[in-house]
């Protein structure tokens, strides 16, 4: 894998994009213009950080995070692919796939006309092949950053046959106090509730808020989820394209415990609010040379 040296002299923006050895001296790109601020590491081409100027910050990263070759980092948006969770039948495998345990190879750096940074990582199947999923494919993640927060996920067939597969950008927002927040646009959704394993249709009119652990599958939310922040007074917009479930996690208390890179506080100040195309009722099957693209953009708007 290239040294920040090498990655600066092929894809550095002078006074806006270099790269440099990170938290655990993994590599990542350090992004400041006028509009906001951003990290991304080439470990599992995770965002960790994007700061609009002017906001605090929009992504949590937990204290407690890892920052190695082997292991997840905890916040930001980690991206879950192949599957989601648990593997289905290999209980040894990594929780939410490979893709965020991989290095991923930066293709493309450009400074748009609008001011926006725009970075390219790809993984192929080529490098990565698991024989837990061995397919040839090709992902391409874009990341446009400004003071707008776009995440694209390509996925393209390489392989002479259909591929199947789940996928998520597993959305870290920080808050406030989770317990205050108010999440609109997912009234009249049927989700899936992890906690109590059954099926349920959420409130008709009423947001969501936040009493407990919360774990959910929402299927057929609309284009945009709005979590609104009173105490940031704050509304950050998860708008999705091509997203066919959404999931909103709080670990709350006693599952914060029992995670060795979260804070025991930590859960009061995050909430994760996903886009998703997983479950057996959504994942996603690819002809040969399809692709498909999972996008989500970020934008933080006053809450009056
Ligand atoms: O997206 C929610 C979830 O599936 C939870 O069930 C919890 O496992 C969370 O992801 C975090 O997973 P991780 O493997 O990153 O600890």
């Amino acid at each position: 894998m290239p040294n920040p040296t090498q990655l600066n002299h092929a894809f550095a923006l002078a006074g806006a994009l270099r790269f440099t050895a990170g938290n655990g001296g993994l590599t990542c790109a350090r992004i400041a213009t006028s509009a906001a601020t951003a990290c991304v590491y080439l470990h599992g081409a995770q965002i960790t950080e994007w700061q609009p100027r002017g906001q605090a910050p929009v992504l949590w990263m937990s204290a407690h995070s890892n920052y190695d070759a082997g292991k997840a980092i905890r916040g930001g948006v980690p991206i879950c692919f192949p599957w989601f969770g648990p593997h289905s039948t290999q209980k040894a495998a990594p929780a939410h796939g490979f893709a965020r345990l991989s290095n991923w190879q930066v293709v493309d750096t450009r400074l748009l006309d609008d001011g926006r940074i725009e970075i390219s990582f790809q993984l192929s199947g080529r490098t990565i092949s698991s024989p837990l999923w061995p397919a040839d494919f090709t992902a391409l993640y874009t990341l446009t950053i400004g003071v707008s927060l776009e995440m694209a996920l390509q996925i393209e067939n390489r392989s002479l046959r259909t591929i199947s597969f789940e996928e998520a950008l597993h959305t870290y927002l920080a808050v406030s106090d989770v317990r205050r927040v108010r999440i609109h646009g997912l009234e009249q959704t049927d989700y899936f509730d992890k906690i109590d394993g059954r099926s349920h249709r959420a409130d008709d009119k009423n947001p969501l808020m936040i009493t407990g652990e919360t774990d959910r599958i929402h299927a057929d939310s609309g284009p945009e989820i709005r979590l609104e922040d009173p105490d940031l007074a704050r509304c950050i917009i998860v708008a999705k394209q091509h997203s066919a479930n959404t999931v909103v996690w709080n670990p709350w208390i006693a599952k914060s415990r029992q995670m060795s890179d979260f804070g025991d506080d930590e859960w009061i100040q995050m909430l994760c609010i996903e886009s998703c195309n997983i479950t057996h009722d959504s994942a996603l099957t690819l002809a040969p040379g399809a692709r498909h693209t999972l996008r989500t953009t970020l934008t933080v708007i006053p809450l009056t």
